[in-house]
């Protein structure tokens, strides 16, 4: 039996064992409420669905073995799902998708606090049966670290009432930040719905986006669930499409974060980081004009960057400007090429989840003030 514990608290802390996604039977699943949400305008994903190009996932494919080659030269684990088939239609009582997802994007589902790993009630219907590719590593740990909790939030129901309509016309980028700024998303209020890559971990206080894919009542279900942490809702209003903490707002160390400038965190909710003696630093913008090819992110993956331990990072090879600014910031740059996973659903962090880093629970931030906490 191997000899696994499962426990991180954080985006920093040496990084000792890691799940690394696949590109494997990836589809772009036919358009539902929560995807038309928040797939561009001008996208060229637009009306299109089904398996990915081979070609593209065999080259996608190279990418995340190369990361989890680099990751287990370094003395780190790698372990990774077993895909599906995700080209198959599915069905509950409550509703039925064209196509599942994939699993390159493990960030999104899997949401390791301490030795729990929690799989997250995600809002895209076709991303419903995701965890099954987790389904056969959660019962190795199981077996192999009498500690591991494997945790699981309550299953969504998906039903339209999930959903707003008046998500699939044509919206301009105008009236989405208008939404955005308002709070005003595609998710109700109907149930807890989150997509784990929203939580952003600091020990002891866990920062939520509040999203298109996240919503306040998961919040509220996650401090409940985390009675030991502080959860905060945090939003940043320059985003017309905001899903995902990682290519927004990311820690590179205790005491620094670096935030996309397009996309600042709201005003009133800077106090409780500078009160705590935390730099906020505007990120270096991307050094490519555009996403590749069918790709749901934008070019701030840039920012999606893995960090290894406080002075070490990956950041994805052509990213020059992003690799400049971390080494001033006195991180070592490790550069890896990782364009061609990206479409598969987005960078170097989002195709990682934590199962160790060193390191314990810490309060970084003791002085609470502002305005983020779900229970003040
Ligand atoms: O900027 O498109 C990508 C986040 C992927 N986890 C963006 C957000």
């Amino acid at each position: 039996m191997k000899n696994t514990t499962v426990s991180s608290w954080n985006e920093f802390d040496p990084l000792k064992h890691v799940i690394v996604g696949r590109a494997d039977h990836t589809c772009i699943p036919p358009s539902e409420l929560a995807t038309e949400a928040k797939v561009p305008e001008d996208s060229d994903m637009r009306g299109m669905w089904g398996p990915r190009p081979l070609e593209t996932v065999e080259k996608a494919n190279i990418q995340l073995d190369s990361l989890a080659s680099l990751l287990e030269n370094r003395g780190i684990r790698v372990d990774r799902p077993t895909p599906i088939q995700w080209n198959q239609a599915v069905s509950t009582p409550d509703f039925s998708a064209g196509s599942m997802f994939g699993c390159m994007p493990p960030r999104d589902v899997l949401l390791t606090i301490g030795s729990e790993i929690l799989m997250a009630p995600m809002s895209f219907r076709c991303r419903y049966f995701e965890y099954l590719a987790y389904h056969p590593l959660m019962q190795q740990y199981f077996d192999e670290d009498p500690n591991f909790r494997w945790e699981q939030a309550p299953r969504p129901r998906l039903t339209d009432e999930s959903y707003q309509s008046g998500y699939f016309d044509e919206i301009t980028i105008e009236e989405r930040l208008k939404r955005t700024a308002e709070l005003n998303f595609v998710t109700t209020e109907h149930e807890p719905l989150f997509d784990a890559a929203d939580v952003c971990r600091l020990g002891k206080d866990l920062f939520c986006q509040h999203g298109l894919t996240t919503n306040r009542r998961a919040m509220e279900w996650l401090q409940r669930h985390f009675p030991d942490h502080r959860v905060h809702a945090v939003n940043f209003p320059g985003d017309p499409y905001p899903i995902h903490i990682d290519a927004t707002f990311v820690p590179l160390r205790p005491g620094l974060i670096i935030n996309n400038p397009n996309r600042k965190l709201a005003d009133e909710q800077i106090k409780i980081f500078t009160a705590n003696d935390w730099q906020i630093v505007d990120a270096a913008l991307p050094s490519n004009d555009t996403p590749p090819p069918l790709c749901y992110s934008s070019v701030w993956l840039s920012m999606n960057c893995l960090v290894l331990d406080h002075n070490t990072v990956i950041v994805e090879a052509s990213e020059t400007t992003q690799m400049e600014q971390m080494d001033k910031l006195g991180m070592n740059v490790l550069p890896l090429a990782f364009r061609d996973a990206y479409p598969f659903g987005g960078g170097l962090h989002c195709a990682t989840a934590d199962v160790f880093r060193e390191g314990v629970c810490e309060d970084y931030f003791p002085n609470q003030v502002g305005s983020t906490m779900i229970r003040s």
